[in-house]
């Protein structure tokens, strides 16, 4: 970091004060985590440079040979960890892990058939600001209003009446275990492909902590960078059959040049993941969630689905008479970070919203445990009862301060 000082202090200032801030705050947005340092050494590493368009040993540029063995590494690696029988490790994100997908296996008008974002799904489900919802005939299902779970009999009749190309399982903010013999056997029945987005609980499925779409799944795709705790990126699976299409859907349809940089960093990630320690932390992280929303509960908070099978929760707030706007600010202000986020059939506007969700990844990677994550709940509650008096954001500031010195992270960083 001496060279940036140098020669770009402003940027250099910036990187310092990101550094502090994930030092000094406590994270729980439900996607974000605390990469270690090996996978930030090999991000930062010079394979950067290395323009790399076609695949290990069938390159359009010369000069390959290094970034194909950590290509070749992370594919294996990545077979390996999920049993899967094929394995792109180049998409950019897990946006482009599901457009690389749709690629492979539609065309333009053909329909979808996923989870609606306002229920808990995602953008490139086929919401309508999305491309998914631009190029493709996008149908969606969502939560049963009484449970807050899947409605899976809504699933059954919306394939039955749309018959979709792909029926998409997987969502970004819903707390439980989802079924995929379900999706398979809705798929097999309206002659639809399945594809399964793990992105939210890639790191559970790695560690026999959520039951794998792999035996089920034509298609699964992932972030890396949520439980799995890797790098920045993406990575689109299938069965042998596909993998011609699916390859042909990262490159060249829908990207040039793979980042070579972070696919070292995801290589060591898949081999973090499949170390016995990885299974540990990740037993933690789904300890701390269900503590948190215990702790939130007895507090009176509307836990969705009361509780949580995962690493996250989602709180409804209107009984609290909160927005999720107020309630995410309010913590911010007092070093506790997590994100506003609508809650199924929710009254107000997606800038606003009457929920919030909290996530466990990033701070059980810093070492909380289940008594401090109680804590937590109780530094939250103060916060929120308070609806942000001032008196209980520094109070709470401090404690948190506290809590996190006894965890601290980077500290080669600065
Ligand atoms: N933006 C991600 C999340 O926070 O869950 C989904 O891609």
């Amino acid at each position: 970091m001496s060279w940036l000082m140098k020669t770009d202090p402003e940027v250099h200032r910036a990187i310092s004060e990101e550094v502090q801030r994930e030092q000094e705050k406590l994270i729980l947005i439900a996607s974000e985590n605390y990469v270690s340092r090996s996978i930030l050494e090999a991000v930062g590493s010079v394979m950067t440079n290395k323009y790399a368009e076609g695949y290990p040993g069938r390159r359009y540029y010369a000069g390959c040979e290094a970034v194909d063995i950590v290509e070749t590494l992370a594919i294996d690696r990545a077979k390996a960890l999920y049993g899967a029988e094929h394995a792109n490790v180049q998409p950019h994100s897990g946006s482009q892990a599901n457009m690389s997908v749709y690629l492979a296996a539609l065309k333009p008008g053909d329909t979808i058939l996923g989870m609606d974002l306002s229920h808990g799904g995602h953008l490139t489900h086929g919401n309508a600001v999305s491309f998914s919802g631009h190029y493709y005939k996008a149908v969606f299902y969502g939560v049963s209003r009484e449970t807050g779970l899947i409605d899976y009999r809504q699933v059954e009749d919306l394939a039955r009446q749309h018959r979709p190309r792909i029926l998409i399982a997987g969502a970004s903010a819903y707390p439980r275990t989802i079924d995929f013999a379900f999706f398979r056997r809705v798929a097999d029945e309206v002659g639809a492909l399945l594809l399964v987005d793990m992105a939210h609980f890639a790191g559970l499925v790695a560690t026999g902590f959520h039951p794998s779409p792999f035996p089920f799944a034509d298609f699964v795709t992932t972030s890396t960078h949520k439980t799995l705790r890797g790098p920045r990126g993406g990575m689109a699976f299938c069965r042998q059959e596909w993998s011609k299409a699916l390859d042909k859907g990262v490159f060249p349809m829908m990207q040039g040049g793979p980042l070579m940089h972070v696919i070292a960093g995801k290589a060591v990630m898949l081999r973090e993941a499949a170390d016995p320690a990885f299974k540990t932390y990740i037993a933690r992280v789904l300890e701390n969630a269900s503590t948190l929303a215990e702790t939130l509960s007895a507090h009176g908070y509307n836990i969705l689905t009361g509780g949580t099978d995962n690493h996250l929760l989602l709180i409804d707030l209107r009984n609290k008479g909160l927005t999720g706007k107020d309630a995410e600010s309010f913590l911010s202000q007092a070093g506790i970070y997590c994100n506003k986020n609508a809650v199924p059939f929710d009254d107000k506007p997606p800038t606003v919203t009457s929920g919030i969700r909290l996530g466990t990844p990033a701070a059980t990677s810093r070492g909380l445990d289940a008594s401090e994550m109680r804590k937590v709940a109780e530094l939250i509650h103060r916060v929120l009862e308070s609806r942000g008096k001032e008196s209980a954001i520094q109070e709470v500031k401090g404690s948190v301060s506290e809590l996190l010195k006894r965890h601290p992270i980077y500290t080669e960083l600065g």
